[in-house]
């Protein structure tokens, strides 16, 4: 983002995802989740092994009651493996811990996430303070495998366990005068080195926001696990939005607080520097970002002998479920 151009990453053999995995990932999609389950296959530590992801060492109770309940709707990225959970858990940006892509998963652990409470309110019938799992509760899981498309040029696929953000704000009741989502990220200083720091430009807590009806859509997520295992505080436990067609800062980290509202709402990179990040922040290879293009991306991991640079997607692969909501809109000048 701001920051500076992103180096080559550098990864280790040992991080790189044996083949095998891929392969049993992609059998055990084929042969049909619901299949497997009946048939009786142990659901935390088959999922768990497929990603070659370490079990949590603390999932709290409620998550673990969940997590048999996992629906397999997700469609693997066609031909695109899942990213290995060491690079999508060590090569970070979560700014209240630092500009490195390191240093997330260096701080974060200093994130105290439990208790953790959710408000929710503004333009609602039914505003509330939600502990994590009264909020959670009447959601069924789900797995999702979406990619993320970074404003630096860089994407993984990552499989989330969410469910749907358009489920939970109905419940709230929107009134007739919602017509965006404002999302606040918590603020821990002692936890959040930046937050402490003079020389921070971001004016914390992080925010970000969506208009209603990018909110309510089918894919729009709250992801509060990913790889068969609870988020981990880098990847921004307990809670985070993901929202795929849109680059990967729309995604906000450890949410406190959803505020429905009649006015476009007030986010962190668009306050930053508003030439450079826009409200929208739709995937689009044909708008360049003011300092680098948007045509290509590295998937990453990368080695320094091989790129793994691909086309960027409109809208991030997903347009023909999402250009409907921008018809009509020049979306150069909506960026
Ligand atoms: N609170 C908060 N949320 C955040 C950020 C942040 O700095 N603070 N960074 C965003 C950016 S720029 C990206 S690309 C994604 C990265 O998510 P990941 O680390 O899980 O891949 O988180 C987003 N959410
Ligand atoms: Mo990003």
């Amino acid at each position: 983002m701001l920051i500076r151009t992103p180096q080559g990453w550098a990864c280790r053999p040992s991080e790189i995802t044996p083949e095998g995995v891929y392969l049993s990932r992609r059998q055990f999609l084929g042969a049909g989740a619901a299949g497997l389950l009946a048939a009786g296959v142990p659901a935390l530590a088959e999922e768990t092994a497929l990603y070659d992801a370490p079990p949590a060492a603390e999932a709290p109770a409620w998550f673990a009651e969940k997590h048999p309940g996992i629906r397999w709707a997700a469609v693997v990225p066609e031909g695109e493996p899942v990213t290995p959970f060491a690079a999508a858990t060590r090569y970070n940006n979560f700014y209240e811990f630092g500009q490195d892509k390191g240093d997330p998963a260096r701080h974060a652990g200093a994130l105290v996430t439990e208790p953790w409470t959710v408000r929710i309110d503004g333009e609602v019938g039914k505003p509330g303070v939600y502990e994590l799992a009264e909020l959670v509760r009447p959601h069924a899981l789900e797995e999702r495998i979406y990619r993320l498309r970074c404003v630096e040029a860089w994407s993984m696929v990552i499989p989330w366990l969410g469910f749907s953000l358009g489920e939970l704000l109905k419940r709230a009741e929107p009134t007739g005068n919602a017509r965006y989502v404002a999302f606040t990220t918590v603020m821990q200083p002692e936890a959040m080195p930046a937050l402490r720091s003079r020389l921070s430009l971001i004016d914390w807590p992080y925010r970000e926001g969506l208009r209603i009806d990018e909110a309510m859509h089918p894919l729009t997520i709250l992801a509060v696990g990913m790889y068969g295992r609870v988020l981990p505080n880098q990847n921004g436990a307990p809670l985070r939005l993901v929202v795929p067609w849109k680059y990967g800062f729309k995604s906000i980290k450890s949410i406190v607080a959803i505020h429905l509202t009649e006015q476009q709402p007030y986010t962190t990179w668009q306050a930053l520097a508003p030439r450079e990040y826009g409200f929208y922040a739709n995937v689009n290879p044909e708008v360049d970002h003011p300092r680098w293009s948007q045509k290509r991306e590295r998937r990453l991991p990368g080695t320094l002998l091989r790129s793994n640079l691909r086309d960027t997607l409109p809208f991030n692969g997903y347009a023909e479920a999402v250009a409907p909501l921008y018809a009509g809109m020049d979306l150069r000048r909506f960026y």
